[in-house]
């Protein structure tokens, strides 16, 4: 395949030896570095799953698949992902640690949880 050039397959090598590292060192590396992207899936009238666990400076993004509109909006409201329509999705990053209690505005019975626990070290 004309895509793996000799550049791209050292790189992959190299990805690979990185990972093996963090395998055999595991205790020793943080599990996030960088930020990571969390997915709520929004079907069904619920949060999917309902309850997440992110690090700070890590994204959330919320998904409806339902025909209904919904929103993910924080209980001490500040934040909102505004109204999703089916297909559409929002994201939002936490960047203080805390418990974020959320709710659909239209369904006030579905809701979710966001614990944003701090960055290691930091
Ligand atoms: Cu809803």
């Amino acid at each position: 395949m004309r895509r793996v050039n000799p550049f791209s397959r050292r790189l992959f090598w190299q990805g690979l030896g990185a990972s093996l590292a963090l395998v055999t060192t595991r205790r020793a590396v943080s599990t996030h570095e960088g930020t990571h992207v969390v997915d709520v899936k929004v079907s069904g009238f619920e949060f999917a799953p309902a309850a997440v666990e992110i690090i700070a400076g890590d994204t959330v993004v919320w998904v409806n698949h339902d025909i209904a509109p919904h929103t993910a909006t924080a209980v001490e409201g500040d934040w909102d992902t505004g109204t999703l329509e089916k297909g559409e999705e929002a994201r939002i990053i936490f960047k203080e640690p805390g418990l974020h209690r959320y709710f659909c505005a239209y369904h006030p019975h579905m809701t979710g949880e966001i614990r944003v626990r701090s960055k290691p070290g930091g």
